[in-house]
């Protein structure tokens, strides 16, 4: 099962506008097997420059870049967490993600008819974060509930999960994210099986109108100083733009991207940024054949990178070898490189950096 992320908001703030224009780009995503066929589930390129900047010096038959997968969720609306709007049925399908990207209504329409009937980013933030906190509430009292039970027969486990669903519950109750929660590594680790809501990274996304491309406007500045204080990561884009972006041929999108000052559609941005919310990165395989990202968790190590690829890669891992981007513009060629001494060996311990070009060595 790939990691995906899910886009959450209020209804009519453009999230199935930025997800259709995402997954527009099927004929690319096309390459992958498990191109999924829910109208909800799309999967979506990760756009990495480094991918063109690795062809200039190796010449190839194909580039295929990595992926992300987005799921398209219903909207949310106060009372969710008691079932108003389908809302249990969506925060369910929320559970089964792994971040959550929250779109937020940035744009003026007075076409477009906002739920709260007034364009307020942070009051419609607190609106969806409140469903989330308060089913996260039934799922810690359950989960306090059920240690009580074990705790009374003395059991020393359920007395530290009792104590710790209690505080996870006061935390909740006090309105707060489950992510905000102090807790040491190991509590973190057990509340993570518990799949709260409010525990899944996020990465604001502001919906802004046309005219206040490219830096957004005084509603998404709001955001960006919330999102600052959390931590959390914020994309500025215009939804109606981006999917007009995604419609036209390549020598129209430059024009456009030009006219709104924009060095690359925002889609491209988001989708990098999704990446990376779901602790993800990418090394590289080089060759004639074809050049390939390839999806890595941060921190893995050499044969687990092979893994990837193929199981038996990972089990007949012998060794890496190993250089970079700035290595192999430096020194034009693999000949260069290795004239130079920079392929490097890498043995089984060896933590992959993100963006390492690499060829494995194997037996089977
Ligand atoms: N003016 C403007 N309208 C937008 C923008 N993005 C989406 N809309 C409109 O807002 C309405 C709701 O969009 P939709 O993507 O279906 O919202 P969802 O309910 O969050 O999935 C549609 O009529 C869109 O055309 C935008 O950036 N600017
Ligand atoms: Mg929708």
């Amino acid at each position: 099962m790939p990691l995906s992320v899910g886009i959450v908001g209020l209804p009519n703030v453009g999230k199935s506008t930025v997800f259709n224009a995402l997954t527009a780009g099927k004929a690319e995503a096309a390459n992958y097997p498990f191109c999924t066929i829910d109208p909800n589930v799309g999967v979506v390129p990760v756009h990495d420059p480094r991918l063109k900047r690795i062809q200039k010096h190796i010449k190839t038959d194909k580039v295929i870049p990595a992926i992300v997968e987005l799921v398209d969720i219903a909207g949310l609306v106060k009372g969710a967490s008691q079932g108003e709007g389908l809302g249990n049925k969506f925060l369910a399908n929320i559970r089964e993600t792994n971040a959550i990207l929250m779109m937020v209504r940035c744009f003026e329409d007075e076409n477009v008819v906002h739920v709260a009937g007034t364009v307020d980013p942070i009051r419609d933030i607190d609106v969806i974060e409140l469903e989330l906190v308060l089913a996260d509430m039934e799922t810690a009292e359950k989960r306090a509930k059920k240690a009580l039970s074990g705790s009374k027969t003395g059991n020393k486990e359920a007395k530290a999960e009792l104590a710790l669903a209690e505080r996870v519950v006061a935390h909740l109750s006090a309105g707060k994210p489950g992510r905000s929660l102090e807790a040491t590594d190991d509590e973190k680790a057990e509340v993570a099986t518990w799949n709260l809501l409010t525990t899944k990274p996020v990465l604001y996304c502001c919906n802004v109108g046309e005219g206040d491309l490219p830096d957004g406007n005084a509603y998404s500045d709001l955001v960006k100083a919330r999102a600052a204080r959390e931590g959390a990561g914020v994309v500025v884009l215009c939804g109606k733009i981006e999917a007009e972006l995604a419609e036209c041929s390549d020598e129209e999108r430059v024009e456009l991207l030009a006219g709104y000052g924009l060095a690359e559609p925002a889609l491209h941005t988001l989708a990098r940024e999704c990446y990376r919310l779901l602790g993800l990165q990418s090394y590289f395989t080089a060759g004639e054949k074809e050049i390939r990202a390839w999806t890595i968790k941060q921190g893995a190590t050499a044969p687990e990178a092979a893994g990837v690829i193929h199981t038996d890669f990972e089990k007949g891992f012998i060794r890496a070898q190993v250089f970079s981007l700035a290595d192999l513009e430096e020194h034009g060629s693999e000949a260069g490189l290795k004239a130079a001494g920079k392929l490097r060996i890498e043995g089984k311990t060896y933590v992959v950096q993100d963006g390492d070009i690499m060829h494995f060595l194997f037996n089977v």
